[in-house]
């Protein structure tokens, strides 16, 4: 392959929800590219993009696929973005890197909810898009109605550039209103013919050519005086009039395809060159290259792929890790397409390649020239929304399980693995049981390890709604030296803002607290709690302080009411005994602590449950079974809106409820929902929750 200089390069990712025929397009592309000679289909599992064995037998895209294609003097790199929720770290990580979208959407079904996720995120990365209306060769294809639901859902973005004369399954023709041709094809392997419009088609192209004219006009102000003026647009103007539109994001220039018969795939891509912007990243500066994906492939072990930010990489060169310092020599560079790896000498800023058995390299991170520091910044993903709890079937595997969670987590930043010492659980964050499956296939077969899923535990907190009181006295005599504590102390709530008095009721009686000193901890685990040293004279040493702290803390860090960590108390000690001689350490920790749970289950304990807001989008038909199924989750419905043909129903749900729910979701709405949750705060459980919670612990008893 020749050097392409950044100009003469494009950046596309290929978007659209599942089954759209992103993969197929993908195909047909390389084809038209001359990457390869025969097409390779997703049936036959023979596509390049689809290439790993896991995608093979899912039968569907789960990887970002990259790929080049030389076209009309220009390299097009393009990025095969999987169209499930569960894989969107791969098309976040494609926005990155790319500088343009097709968005392709199946002329048999519309807008799909994978194309509208897909519209928000380009919204929100403003991308420019084009959209291809593909599988017009279907006998349900429905030219109209598609187009009609793209107005739905992008407003007046969407602007017709081509449309179908004979959409269904004699589709062989359409007619292009910028160019004012037709074009005809004899064969599924992109053979065109560029005809007059027939008399027939005449008008109807007049009137939608006049209307794409007055959209490019609008893109820019000295158009549209041109426009006003004369109106109508030179060729030309019509083109930097949907140039700036596109670039900006205002304009969706909407094509005709089949990607499946190669037809409207050439005049996309002619389209691409002459309208979608070369990559802005200079030639001229020092070289930076940027990690936006790594995998383990056959025969090849760690591929890290890459885009060149800044300045030229060639073969032999040495780069340094930003983040962490390795120096990696990058001993030979590659365009790729798919599992194909073709050899190139040099690639310059804003082409994308990738590189082999570098040594300590993940997805997101930078590699610079030496003595250059400036990292991308990196990638924000999507929050988790899928929680499992992960452990070996055989219990020897669980070093190696570890290891291979580690590994898979690199290469994947939507998935985060944790190993919760608090629900002692190794707990797996990712985007839904899909994503899930897929990494339980890679366990089983690229580390033979066999694991199991379970019910992630939940991690409650405690608190205590009242003032209470105790005092415990820890005694043993055991042969020869004793242990002698005791400890008076009183608890209060932590409410936010309120500050505490130090006098009480107790019994009837006023109790002063004589405030020495007060200490403030933050909890790791949210909240905090205070310690009051208000002993009066010296019925406690100074030098047993400590230990009544630790005390507290241990039983702060498994809650007398189920384990859980306690907090948002504060803690008076204001009293106790000592003996000359047994009083030590130990005693005052048993005391301290014992005092701490007794006064604890006489404060009106509470267990807090994680509350999560929950953002689901929802076809309309749909929105009334998944109501009531929120409704039963105990969940609180906070508002609901309509957005370009969806409703938008948020609403707060403990987190105890949540398990599965992308599953539920999906069937509830034939997979056509999607939706987000953020932690929002905790909240005390309801008494029959509680009830069952308390039952459910039974307290292994380590006092004394
Ligand atoms: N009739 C027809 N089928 C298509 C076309 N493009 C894709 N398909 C089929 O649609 C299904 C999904 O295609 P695929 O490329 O995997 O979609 P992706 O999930 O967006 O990558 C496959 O069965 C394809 O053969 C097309 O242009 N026409
Ligand atoms: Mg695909």
């Amino acid at each position: 392959m020749k050097n392409y200089t950044s100009d003469k390069i494009r950046n596309v990712v290929l978007l659209g929800g599942t089954r759209s025929g992103k993969t197929t397009l993908a195909e047909t592309i390389l084809f038209e590219g001359k990457v390869i000679d025969r097409r390779g289909s997703v049936e036959a599992k023979t596509t390049v993009s689809d290439n790993t064995e896991v995608e093979q037998i899912y039968q569907r895209s789960i990887y970002s696929t990259p790929f080049y294609a030389e076209f009309m003097d220009h390299k097009f790199n393009f990025i095969d973005a999987p169209g499930a929720d569960d894989y969107i770290g791969g098309v976040i990580s494609a926005f990155k890197v790319c500088d343009a979208g097709v968005m392709l959407v199946n002329a048999q079904q519309g807008v799909e909810v994978g194309t509208e996720i897909h519209g928000r995120y380009a919204e929100q990365y403003k991308m420019p898009i084009a959209i291809g209306v593909n599988q017009l060769d279907a006998e349900k294809a429905n030219w109209d109605a598609t187009v009609d639901s793209l107005h739905q859902a992008f407003g007046k973005k969407p602007v017709v550039l081509q449309y179908p004369v004979n959409p269904g399954l004699a589709f062989d023709s359409f007619i292009d209103v910028t160019t004012m041709k037709m074009y005809k094809f004899k064969d599924e392997n992109g053979t065109r013919e560029e005809l007059a419009i027939p008399a027939g088609e005449q008008a109807k192209a007049e009137e939608m050519h006049a209307a794409l004219v007055e959209m490019a006009a609008e893109a820019d102000e000295e158009l549209m005086e041109k426009f006003f003026d004369a109106g109508d647009l030179t060729p030309e103007e019509m083109h930097k009039g949907l140039n700036i539109g596109f670039a900006s994001g205002e304009i969706y220039p909407v094509f005709c395809l089949s990607a499946k018969k190669d037809i409207g795939v050439k005049r996309l891509m002619e389209f691409l060159i002459e309208v979608a912007p070369a990559p802005k990243e200079d030639p001229k500066g020092p070289t930076s290259l940027f990690v936006y994906k790594t995998a383990v492939e056959p025969h090849l072990g760690d591929v890290s792929y890459f885009k060149v930010v800044s300045g030229k990489i060639a073969e032999g060169q040495d780069v340094v890790n930003v983040d962490n310092g390795s120096k990696e020599r990058i001993t030979a560079l590659f365009a790729v397409a798919g599992k194909k790896k073709e050899k190139v000498t040099e690639l310059v800023a804003g082409d994308m390649g990738c590189t082999v058995k570098l040594k300590a390299v993940k997805s997101d991170q930078t590699l610079n020239q030496p003595g250059y520091d400036k990292a991308v910044e990196p990638i924000v993903f999507p929050q988790a929304k899928y929680r499992a709890a992960v452990k070996a079937v055989d219990e020897k595997d669980e070093e190696k399980l570890g290891e291979a969670l580690n590994r898979l987590a690199a290469e994947d930043p939507t998935i985060r693995v944790e190993y919760s010492k608090e629900l002692k659980q190794t707990i797996i964050n990712c985007q839904g049981e899909q994503h899930i499956n897929v990494l339980k296939w890679r366990i089983n077969n690229d580390y033979k390890i066999n694991i199991e899923f379970l019910a992630p535990k939940i991690p409650y907190r405690e608190t205590i709604t009242k003032v209470a009181n105790s005092t415990y006295r820890h005694k043993k005599q055991s042969g020869g030296a004793g242990q002698f504590g005791e400890v008076t102390l009183l608890i209060e709530p932590i409410v936010e803002g309120v500050e505490t008095t130090g006098k009480f009721k107790i019994d009837g009686k006023e109790q002063v607290m004589n405030i020495k000193s007060k200490e403030e901890f933050e909890l790791p685990w949210g909240g905090k709690w205070e310690f009051y040293n208000c002993v009066v004279g010296g019925a406690i040493d100074a030098s047993f302080m400590p230990a009544i702290k630790k005390g507290i803390t241990q039983k702060m860090e498994e809650g007398p009411l189920t384990g859980s960590y306690a907090r948002d108390i504060r803690v008076f000690v204001y009293d106790g005994k000592m003996h000359p001689v047994d009083s030590k350490e130990i005693a005052f920790i048993i005391a301290g602590r014992n005092a701490f749970k007794e006064a604890f289950k006489m404060a009106g304990p509470k267990i807090l449950e994680p509350i999560y807001m929950v953002e689901i989008m929802v076809p309309g038909d749909c929105m009334g079974d998944v109501m009531s199924d929120i409704q039963n989750r105990r969940g609180l419905i906070e508002g609901m809106n309509s957005e370009k043909g969806f409703q938008i129903l948020r609403a707060r749900v403990p987190l105890a409820e949540l398990y599965r729910y992308s599953t539920t979701l999906s069937s509830l709405t034939s997979g056509r929902a999607s939706f987000t949750m953020d932690f929002l705060e905790y909240q005390q459980v309801p008494a029959d929750v509680q009830d069952k919670l308390l039952k459910a612990y039974v307290e292994e008893d380590k006092d004394e």
